[in-house]
């Protein structure tokens, strides 16, 4: 089994709006073992390399028509110095694990989540055994691996029929693994589409796993909509538009939707009108901010947050009025991240275990302490 670098320009993908600098930093062989693994795995032409570009790369869902089948593993650096730090290894469909080629402990040993693609518009007997045979054999060799079915190509079938190879597939998939003897792997389900947001859902909940500051993350926003009487918030990366954390509010997916179209309309009137005079301005920095008022007494509000990363929310209109508070709390909350970046940074170079164990000590107190008493609170 061999690797290869991921071409340099992928269909659509602009290039002066990517992941920049960082992206691509490692050199194509050597495997980083700081950094979690997404392993892509499934059938062929099950959509694997599809969901990779339209996520990652910004193609079109209707270019990936005319992708060729994949003959070797894809690496793919998805690393833009934020928290959305991860690899993804994008498989070919015939992968053998048997072949003696296949180095199984240097695969699933640094890896952090396990995307199997199970094509929905097909017959998927074959999917289920091979998910078997994947899921058992990873699990061996790593039990911490977080197993995610993606039940794609639900664009083309009905909603009754989404409901039931749900259940059938999630049924079928767990008893075999009971017979295979592993009680305790969880397997988790998503109905996916590169034709809607489904999958950058799917893909936010995957990446969220991977993120150690998540719960510190969730808990600034809450603290942050708490106070500034906010409905519901997102934390976007820019460039993929998965969302890398939201507030405890459930997330409904029409919300999702509406807060990724606003990134793109944002990001196609920086690059069109931002930086005419000057192409070295990037199409997302930190003057970007937006205000779209819907017809139904909702605002949605943009703050850029750094460089890749963007702050979303849905503020009903009359609390919008006090546009002051929730700026002033914008700004805790944007110093509040950054110390929560160079705690992470700190983190990623303390070795020991108690050492690290400290550290996270440091951040809890930090929410707490911090935050709390700078932010203004909303009043009616
Ligand atoms: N309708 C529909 N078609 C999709 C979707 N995702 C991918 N496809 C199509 O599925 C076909 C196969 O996609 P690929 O991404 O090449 O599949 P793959 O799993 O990488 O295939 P191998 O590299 O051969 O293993 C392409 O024609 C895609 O356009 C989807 O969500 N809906
Ligand atoms: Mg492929």
């Amino acid at each position: 089994m061999s690797y290869q670098d991921e071409e340099e320009q992928v269909g659509s993908f602009p290039k002066d709006f990517g992941y920049g600098d960082f992206e691509h930093e490692s050199d194509g062989n050597r495997v980083s073992d700081d950094k979690p693994r997404i392993l892509l795995m499934g059938l062929r032409r099950s959509g694997k390399s599809s969901i990779q570009k339209v996520v990652f790369h910004k193609m079109s869902p209707n270019e990936t028509l005319f992708l060729e089948s994949t003959n070797k593993i894809v690496k793919d650096d998805i690393n833009n110095n934020s928290f959305v730090q991860f690899q993804i290894w994008d498989f070919p469909g015939q992968i053998d694990f048997f072949d003696p080629t296949f180095d199984s402990d240097m695969i699933f040993g640094g890896c952090g989540a396990l995307v199997f693609v199970i094509d929905a518009q097909d017959d998927y007997v074959e999917a289920l055994t091979k998910l078997n045979q994947t899921v058992t054999k990873a699990y061996k060799v790593n039990p911490r691996i977080k197993f995610e079915v993606f039940i794609h190509k639900v664009d083309g079938v009905s909603d009754d029929f989404k409901m039931e190879s749900q259940r059938d597939i999630h049924s079928r998939a767990t008893d075999d693994l009971l017979d295979a003897g592993l009680e305790g792997v969880h397997l988790n389900f998503h109905l996916t589409s590169i034709y809607d947001h489904s999958i950058f859902e799917a893909f936010s909940k995957v990446v969220q796993k991977l993120i150690p500051q998540l719960a510190a993350l969730e808990n600034l926003l809450n603290l942050f909509i708490h106070n500034s009487g906010i409905e519901k918030a997102f934390l976007f990366d820019v460039v993929s538009k998965i969302y890398i954390a939201t507030d405890a509010t459930p997330v409904d997916m029409q919300s999702y939707e509406l807060c990724c179209d606003m990134i793109d309309v944002v990001i196609d009137l920086s690059c069109i009108y931002g930086s005419r005079d000057n192409p070295d301005v990037p199409a997302f920095d930190n003057q970007s901010s937006s205000i779209i008022k819907m017809n139904n007494s909702t605002v949605l509000y943009l703050r850029e947050v750094n460089k890749f990363l963007a702050l979303v929310c849905i503020i009903r209109e009359e609390s919008f009025s006090r546009q002051g508070v929730i700026d002033y709390n914008f700004l805790c909350f944007r110093e509040a991240i950054t110390q929560v970046f160079e705690l992470r940074f700190k983190h990623q170079k303390l070795e020991a275990i108690e050492q690290d164990s400290d550290n996270l000590e440091d951040l809890r107190d930090f929410d707490r302490e911090d935050v709390i008493s700078s932010m203004k609170r909303f009043q009616d």
